[in-house]
């Protein structure tokens, strides 16, 4: 009986169209953080099973005063990063993987230390009005995917970097 009650609500349900709730975001991840670093990456694969591409536009975090979307450049042989201005797009029927080395979600200002095994929430805002929460583990940089010392050694350009980890070169 029951079938047929739910067939109208499958009816009505809009066409899939441009708005339709088509992303998925796995493995997320955020690299543990030691002594008084503020500065941490977070990971993960962002999935669009939706009929159009959809742009991965801010991000939020309740644990660090600031959350960015990053690119990794070259520059003089040596890896930086930066706000990534226009965002992330994820294609239709495919992902976006952040990673270590690649694009990544940066959070500055933390609000405490960042322990291996704890889980933290992340919210991703799409240019399509998609908010989609995120539970992220924190891991120690050898368990992250991919590289495991992209954020430690030297190259990265945060203007607010706090933590010895992170070798700031002005005027970039
Ligand atoms: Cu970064």
């Amino acid at each position: 009986m029951w079938v047929f009650a739910l067939l109208p609500a499958i009816l009505l349900a809009p066409p899939a169209a441009a708005g339709d709730a088509a992303i998925s975001v796995h493995q997320a991840e955020i690299r543990a953080t030691a002594g008084a670093m503020t500065v941490t990456g977070g990971y993960a694969r962002i999935v669009n099973s939706g009929h159009a591409d959809v742009t991965l536009v801010r991000v939020d975090a309740d644990f660090a005063a600031k959350a960015e979307i990053h690119t990794m450049f070259a520059e003089d042989g040596v890896m930086k990063m930066r706000p990534l201005e226009g965002g992330i797009v994820i294609p239709a029927h495919s992902e976006a993987l952040l990673k270590p080395g690649g694009n990544h979600l940066m959070f500055m200002g933390l609000t405490g230390a960042m322990k291996p095994g704890a889980m933290q929430h992340i919210t991703l805002h799409f240019d399509d009005g998609q908010t989609v929460l995120v539970m992220a583990k924190v891991k120690s940089p050898a368990d992250i995917g991919g590289t495991a010392h992209d954020h430690s050694g030297t190259g990265h350009n945060h203007s607010d970097a706090s933590g010895e980890a992170m070798k700031m070169r002005s005027g970039g």
